[in-house]
């Protein structure tokens, strides 16, 4: 077994009009990282301010979308191990020792968090959840029907991965089918993907920014596109 002996740990939390939850994530997350770096959205509320206040590092994303903030944070972390974990209270800071361990330990390249294996408080209940369970099981399928591999959740924002690794997946997608395009690419170009169970809280204020109907579309489209 190889270990690593001392990876500096860099977490990224994407946040867009997250003023009431920001500060609770980042105080819980410091103890697990190097640096704490919040990249804000256009935020119309105090998103920026509550961070700072936080003492976490502040930058700004282009506009796009969740997936274009992950890819600036990428460019700019200076870690070798990033921690990227939403910024509503969905994710526990708590899980994120056992989310690092595989990859401190030399056994991954990647880590997610899987919902399926570790529940979700969130992904089930009205007919907005259903769809998007369904959609997800299904580009699930697809990824391990194409790779010959067995994953349980394509679409966890609860990940770790070392900072080389992401920067050689060379992302493009600027919303939330990141996380998709994270998985595939990691499988496809060859690196270690491990899943472990994580469990997904219900978001601690406000609303989802994800509008299924603006895109599925680009879901379907982003997964030919990295499946073939
Ligand atoms: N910086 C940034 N963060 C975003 C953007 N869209 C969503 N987020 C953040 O990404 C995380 C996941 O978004 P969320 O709406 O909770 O998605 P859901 O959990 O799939 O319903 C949250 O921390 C959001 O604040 C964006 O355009 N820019
Ligand atoms: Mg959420």
């Amino acid at each position: 077994m190889i270990m690593t002996p001392v990876m500096k740990v860099s977490i990224v939390i994407p946040a867009l009009n997250e003023e009431k939850t920001i500060g609770r994530v980042i105080d819980g997350c410091r103890r697990y990282g190097d640096e704490v770096l919040v990249v804000n959205g256009p935020s119309a509320d105090d998103t920026a301010l509550v961070a700072i206040a936080h003492g976490a590092r502040i930058i700004q994303d282009n506009g796009k979308g969740k997936g274009a903030a992950l890819r600036e944070a990428i460019n700019n972390v200076t870690g070798e191990l990033i921690v990227f974990i939403d910024a509503d209270g969905s994710h526990d800071p708590d899980d994120i020792p056992r989310l690092i361990e595989p990859i401190l330990n030399g056994k991954a390249d990647h880590v997610t968090g899987s919902r399926l294996l570790g529940g979700s408080s969130e992904l089930h209940g009205g007919f907005d959840e259903f769809f998007r369970l369904m959609g997800s099981s299904f580009i699930t399928a697809c990824i391990n029907w194409r790779y010959g591999v067995s994953i349980s959740d394509s679409q966890n924002g609860f990940r770790a991965i070392k900072t080389d690794v992401a920067k050689r997946l060379a992302l493009k997608e600027n919303i939330t089918t990141i996380e998709q395009e994270m998985i595939m690419k990691t499988i496809k170009r060859g690196f270690t993907l491990v899943e472990i169970p994580t469990h997904e809280y219900k978001r601690q204020a406000g609303a989802s920014k994800i509008r299924l109907t603006k895109v599925w579309f680009r879901y379907v489209y982003s997964l030919v596109k990295y499946l073939i």
